[in-house]
């Protein structure tokens, strides 16, 4: 599972999940699945054209691995926007928060240990 960190000016760009219902409404990294056979980036650069239709390079590791109950991990990297603006393509809305916001928006659980991590590339705190 890959979460791509976009941060421009120093504002990251979160997510607003419509699905599953206990995850909607929460604010996330947009990300998702690897497919079989495909690599971390590969995996992060599909879904980020999908969801935001951007295109994205880099792909630096950014805070820790989160284990998920079902035994996979989910893996965050920062990344950079190379063409396209962002857009809701999958998701509710989009924001981008500071460093401040960050703390105060509900997160989905799994993202919310990358919040001391994150900050550090952020303004506002
Ligand atoms: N997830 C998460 N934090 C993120 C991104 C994803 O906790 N920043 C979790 C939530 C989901 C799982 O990963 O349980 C898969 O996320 P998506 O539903 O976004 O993944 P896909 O887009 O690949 O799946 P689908 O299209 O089937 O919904």
């Amino acid at each position: 599972m890959v979460a791509a960190a976009i941060i421009v000016d120093g504002r990251l760009l979160l997510a607003q999940r419509t699905r599953p219902p206990e995850l909607a409404g929460l604010w996330e990294l947009p990300g998702g699945k690897a497919e079989a056979g495909e690599s971390p980036e590969d995996a992060l650069r599909r879904e980020l054209r999908e969801e935001l239709g951007v295109e994205v390079s880099g792909g630096d590791r950014i805070g820790d691995d989160v284990p998920l109950p079902d035994g996979r991990v989910l893996r965050a990297y920062r990344v950079e926007l190379v063409s396209g603006t962002p857009a809701a393509l999958d998701h509710a809305e989009l924001r981008w928060v500071d460093g401040r916001e960050l703390g105060e928006i509900d997160l989905v659980g799994n993202d919310r240990g990358w919040v001391p991590d994150l900050r550090l590339h952020l303004n506002g705190w």
